[in-house]
């Protein structure tokens, strides 16, 4: 094959899949904002200014990928502490993501109440999580079935490492969503650890899409360095629920390219060869290769997204780090119930000009 002839197939690939130049362009952007930020957040960690990060580095593409189809305004999206890129590619901006690495009083996640990692969005509908994981997958689940019952439309995606697939939650979430055919899109981001532990002592079997069978569901293998094939196999799952066909479990088979979080040291229990290897897997530089070679990133318009990028992570630092600490006695809300005579906590009923839930999240105030 000649290099033109090896052009023109590669170039088909993303045109042939329906996407413009522009929309490529567009994800190669969040997938570089995604690594800025995440880098920037371990900068501001070792300084002293977080007490804790945990991100996303490689994990960037399949997280766009998987993004991409979704209807953002409509559909609903379960994180986990990786998800960085996916939340960005929802609605969540460059600064909401620091205010929570920094633990201020406008984070939209918490108020600065939940540790680092833990997204949420009201106004996106970015479900908050808790901190064991796997428990997101019945919170998904719960949604979707409501979607279903309700028959709003909404799909819910939601994601996890392929550690959280060990835990109970995790296999119960498959079966009822199985059962109930529900609208929902079960994402597992394999990088082949959790913290320190490999996946072979985790997922017996080798695969854990081959477990989507025993839920009647398909189950489907991605590569996660594969920017384009994540997209088309997120794709077909979004196509699928949206005709009534139930759920997809997806695995995304990633390299995370840094330790687990702050806390840890990868080189202890990695080979050094196999980190090494790990780099060349990363989607940054395989999606950057790809649009150069199709021609659509060229120098002029890959060092505007690199601008645009590291003017954005700046602004976003700035911002953070101005906006005021939470108030320390405001610590324990929402840990306990507020008085008996609170209406809009116990009835859910909001007094018309009153603000719905908290003075934190204005946007939830309901025009009345
Ligand atoms: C139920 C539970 N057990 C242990 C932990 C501690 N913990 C936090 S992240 C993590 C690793 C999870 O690995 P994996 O699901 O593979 O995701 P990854 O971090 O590799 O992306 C563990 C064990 C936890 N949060 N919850």
């Amino acid at each position: 094959m000649s290099v033109r002839d090896t052009r023109a197939a590669v170039d088909a690939r993303h045109r042939t899949l329906g996407l413009s130049d522009q929309d490529v362009l567009d994800m190669y952007y969040y997938i570089a904002l995604a690594r800025a930020l995440d880098e920037r957040m371990w900068v501001l960690q070792r300084a002293g200014k977080a007490m804790f990060v945990i991100s996303g580095p490689g994990h960037e593409g399949c997280q766009v990928g998987a993004m991409w189809p979704m209807d953002k305004q409509r559909d609903w999206f379960v994180p986990f502490y990786r998800s960085i890129a996916a939340c960005l590619v929802k609605g969540m901006s460059p600064t909401e993501i620091l205010l929570g690495l920094l633990a201020r009083a406008p984070d939209p996640s918490s108020g600065g109440r939940q540790m680092p990692g833990h997204y949420g969005h009201p106004r996106y509908k970015i479900l908050s999580t808790s901190s064991p994981v796997g428990t997101q997958y019945p919170h998904a689940v719960g949604i979707a079935y409501a979607a279903k019952l309700r028959r709003t439309g909404e799909i819910t995606m939601v994601a996890v490492g392929d550690g959280g697939t060990s835990e109970g939650d995790w296999h119960e979430a498959l079966n009822w969503a199985g059962v109930h055919r529900l609208p929902v899109i079960f994402v597992v981001e394999n990088n082949f650890y959790a913290i320190s532990v490999p996946f072979h002592k985790q997922v017996a079997g080798g695969s854990v899409a081959a477990r989507a069978a025993g839920y009647g569901m398909p189950g489907v293998v991605a590569d996660g360095s594969d920017v384009l094939e994540c997209y088309r196999v997120a794709r077909e799952a979004y196509e699928r629920a949206r005709r009534g066909e139930g759920p997809t479990l997806i695995e995304y088979r990633v390299q995370r390219l840094g330790s687990h979080s702050s806390d840890d040291q990868q080189e202890r229990y990695r080979p050094k060869d196999e980190i090494e290897a790990a780099r060349r897997q990363d989607p940054l530089v395989t999606f950057r290769e790809y649009l150069e070679q199709v021609g659509v990133l060229t120098d002029e318009r890959l060092r505007a997204i690199q601008e645009r990028v590291r003017r954005e992570v700046d602004e976003a630092t700035d911002a953070a780090e101005r906006a005021p600490l939470p108030e320390p006695e405001s610590a324990a809300r929402y840990v306990y119930a507020p008085p008996q005579d609170d209406p809009v906590f116990w009835t859910g009923v909001t007094p018309p000009g009153a603000w719905r839930g908290s003075p934190d999240f204005p946007w939830l105030r309901r025009e009345e």
